[in-house]
């Protein structure tokens, strides 16, 4: 916009309006500086509303100096305008910036299930002993489960009180011996295999879950012996339960070993003197184990003349509740993170 020339009202307006400008420190300022000048009731539209009162040598200059003014000041508000938003947002991001001196907020960590630990924790060591690992299904054939494994057909455990049957002849699998099944079966000897994983049996009480966690072994060679089983689960006893640890095997009975055994570790928290956890005996069943029974060789296909096995199976839940003093099975098994807190 030229200056002061154009026409006195004009200019008055033009000065009024710049110095608004000038002043204004907001969009809404603005806005309302454009109501002011350029709206309905505005300075200069009432002006260029008025040009017919004006004499027709005056109304084309005042026409065309109001007309040009009103162009200036729409232009000069538009800019402002886009300014004072420019401006308003940079605030605001100004405002809302992070504050990066504060102290950071610390996510809330997971850990390792104590099962998991403990389970880890067996598998490692016979690892180390130069077992491999395998794993199998859950669900189970009779066959797999119990007719390979040597079980009568009138055995308690193939009951319905104490498996849980799935329709289409199949099972829950009641310890992971089948896994051990399979492995003979793809395998030749010498066979070493630890097997760790979920079993169901119908069981409920505190110290009884209908699923919980075992790991079984399984050695099978041309020459091996009970003292080779006996030896594996003292180095596996002092390993897990400390140096000084001591086992003891105590006649028992499977109907896929024979001879079958059961295997006592010297109480780790009363060292053998008697305790609540020991039930003042000194010791601690953690295990049973045996000596493969020839007709399970047979099932898979081995000579029992020719090759000769041990196994052994233990539950990692009686194991971890020992170990961490645990009195309740079912704590496992709640996810309750008071719980599992402590094992982090
Ligand atoms: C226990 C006892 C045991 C086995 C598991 C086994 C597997 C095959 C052949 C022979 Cl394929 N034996 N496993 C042997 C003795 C004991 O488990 O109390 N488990 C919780």
């Amino acid at each position: 916009m030229g200056s002061d020339t154009m026409h006195p009202r004009v200019d008055a307006i033009v000065r009024e309006a710049r110095a608004a400008v000038l002043a204004a420190r907001t969009a809404a300022d603005l806005e309302q500086i454009r109501v002011r000048f350029l709206g309905r009731q505005g300075a200069l539209t009432q002006l260029l509303r008025s040009l017919g009162t004006l004499s027709p040598e005056e109304r084309p200059r005042v026409g065309a100096a109001a007309n040009e003014a009103k162009r200036e000041l729409e232009q000069l508000l538009e800019a402002r305008q886009a300014e004072a938003v420019e401006a308003e947002r940079r605030a605001q991001r100004e405002r809302e910036r992070p504050d990066l001196t504060l102290p950071g907020r610390r996510p809330p960590a997971g850990a390792v299930h104590p099962l998991t630990r403990v389970q880890d924790e067996i598998v490692e060591i016979f690892a180390g002993l130069g077992f491999s690992v395998a794993e199998g299904p859950e669900i189970e054939t009779d066959y797999y489960n119990f007719e390979a494994l040597n079980f009568p057909v009138d055995h308690p455990a193939r009951d319905m009180q104490d498996t849980f049957f799935l329709p289409g002849a199949l099972l829950l699998r009641t310890h992971t011996s089948p896994v051990q099944i399979r492995t003979m079966q793809a395998e030749r000897p010498p066979v070493r295999v630890i097997c760790p994983g979920r079993v169901y049996r119908r069981d409920a009480d505190i110290t009884h879950s209908p699923m919980f966690n075992q790991v079984e072994g399984l050695a099978v060679d041309r020459q091996t012996s009970m003292a080779d089983l006996k030896a594996t689960l003292e180095l596996f006893a002092r390993e897990m339960f400390g140096a000084r640890s001591r086992i003891r095997f105590r006649p028992s009975f499977f109907p896929f070993t024979e001879p079958s055994a059961e295997v006592d570790v010297l109480c780790f928290l009363c060292g053998g003197e008697g305790c609540r956890v020991c039930k003042q005996s000194g010791w601690l069943e953690i295990l049973g184990s045996g000596m493969v029974h020839p007709g399970v060789l047979r099932n898979v296909g081995y000579d029992p003349e020719e090759v000769i096995g041990w196994a052994f199976g233990m539950g990692i839940e009686r194991i971890a509740m020992l170990k961490y003093g645990i009195d309740d099975i079912r704590l496992f098994f709640e996810n309750d993170v008071r719980f599992l807190r402590q094992f982090a």
